[in-house]
């Protein structure tokens, strides 16, 4: 099939499962169309069968604010024309799926649109009170919508409640690219020996709450020999760069920036945290544990639906002594660390496998072109 993807290109967990289920159906031999602002993150990954289309948004002295949803829609309804897609399938409904709406007004034939809900667009920026109503149209005039979690599919019905299917098809992970991998150098240049390692992956935005995950690695730090390594950026860097050096640990606290191989510091560490406030379904938290890492985390959201019982540690948001605890608990005793990491890779491949979830994909894109709808 030929299939437009549509996602944010930089660091984050919409953007990531955009590009990486579009390396995933090029390599099963459909052709897909990236269409974004800038180059996808990651994309290097993949060549063959892809193309990337670049939307420019023009500069006119009245307008303020930069038009791209109008810029993005124009840029759809080219590429669906010209590439003659089978289908648009857009990740976040602000502004993609609104975008893809008006596209489809536009298009002289019909195009078949996939809206991928992902969180923070039903969770909290959709619920602007601006932009909800934009939210419900995403939702109403897609031809299928998705979201990543079932807590998502709840917490969508509960706030939008639009008449359509929301379908459960959640996010993924390439268990051959994220996997355990016993890299001792890497290991070595990352921490002494004898030293464990915590690893946290974000944008840095307020919802992951950075400065709880260097609170949680101090306790653990006078606890266990141990360094915090802090994969990403984004605004809260700063604040926990200084929470750091406040509870004095600045100097066991790693900030490595965005990464592109994010998936051989996973593999090197010993354990994943993510005490978010919000988490529609924790894609950091799946791919640490493809790669056998335990993970300490928040009971909020979908984050139940990936770290289930036996893979590591679900507690109170609000209760940063209770997850360091566990995460000491779980790196002092070697043997059942590594249990725990093999037990959080079966969870992880046995539910979140791409083979398992890519073909979901395929069959609604091809229903929706069977419907004749594309
Ligand atoms: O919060 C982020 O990491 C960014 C955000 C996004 O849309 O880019 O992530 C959301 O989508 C991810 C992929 O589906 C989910 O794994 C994250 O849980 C979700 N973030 C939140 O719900 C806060």
């Amino acid at each position: 099939m030929r299939i437009g993807m549509v996602g944010y290109p930089s660091y984050g967990g919409s953007g990531v499962v955009a590009t990486e289920l579009g390396c995933q159906l090029a390599r099963r031999g459909h052709q897909v169309h990236f269409i974004s602002y800038d180059y996808p993150f990651r994309l290097d990954d993949c060549r063959e069968n892809v193309a990337y289309h670049e939307v420019s948004v023009p500069s006119y002295y009245l307008f303020k604010y930069p038009p791209y949803l109008l810029s993005l829609a124009s840029k759809l309804l080219e590429v669906a024309s010209y590439e003659h897609l089978d289908v648009l399938h857009v990740h976040y409904a602000l502004p993609h799926a609104v975008s893809a709406f008006l596209a489809k007004q536009m298009h002289p034939g019909r195009l078949a649109v996939v809206t991928t809900l992902h969180g923070t667009d039903i969770t909290l920026a959709g619920r602007e009170p601006s932009l909800a109503p934009l939210v419900v149209l995403a939702i109403r005039e897609s031809d299928a919508v998705t979201a990543v979690s079932h807590y998502l599919v709840q917490a969508t019905r509960e706030h939008f409640p639009v008449e359509r299917p929301i379908e459960w098809v959640p996010n993924f992970v390439d268990g051959d690219k994220y996997r355990p991998r016993g890299d001792l150098q890497l290991r070595a240049r990352l921490g002494e020996p004898g030293e464990r390692l915590l690893l946290h992956v974000s944008n840095f935005r307020p919802v992951k709450r950075l400065e709880a995950v260097v609170e949680i690695f101090a306790r653990v730090q006078v606890r266990l020999p141990s360094r915090l390594l802090l994969v990403g950026d984004g605004p809260d860097c700063p604040r926990a760069r200084e929470r750091a050096a406040a509870l004095g640990v600045a100097d066991r606290v790693h900030f490595l920036g965005s990464q592109e191989r994010v998936e051989e510091l996973m593999a090197a560490a010993d354990l994943f945290l993510l005490p978010s406030r919000e988490e529609s379904f924790g894609l950091a938290a799946l791919e640490a544990m493809a790669c056998g890492l335990p993970v300490v985390a928040s009971r909020v959201g979908g984050l139940p639906e990936v770290v289930v019982e036996g893979t590591g540690y679900l507690g109170d948001p609000q209760d940063l002594e209770g997850m360091a605890r566990a995460a000491v608990e779980i790196l002092q005793d070697e043997d059942r660390r590594r249990e725990m990491g093999a037990a959080a890779r079966r969870a992880a491949l046995e539910r979140y496998a791409a083979e398992l979830v890519v073909p979901r994909y395929e069959a609604i894109y091809a229903r929706l072109a069977g419907k004749g709808v594309a």
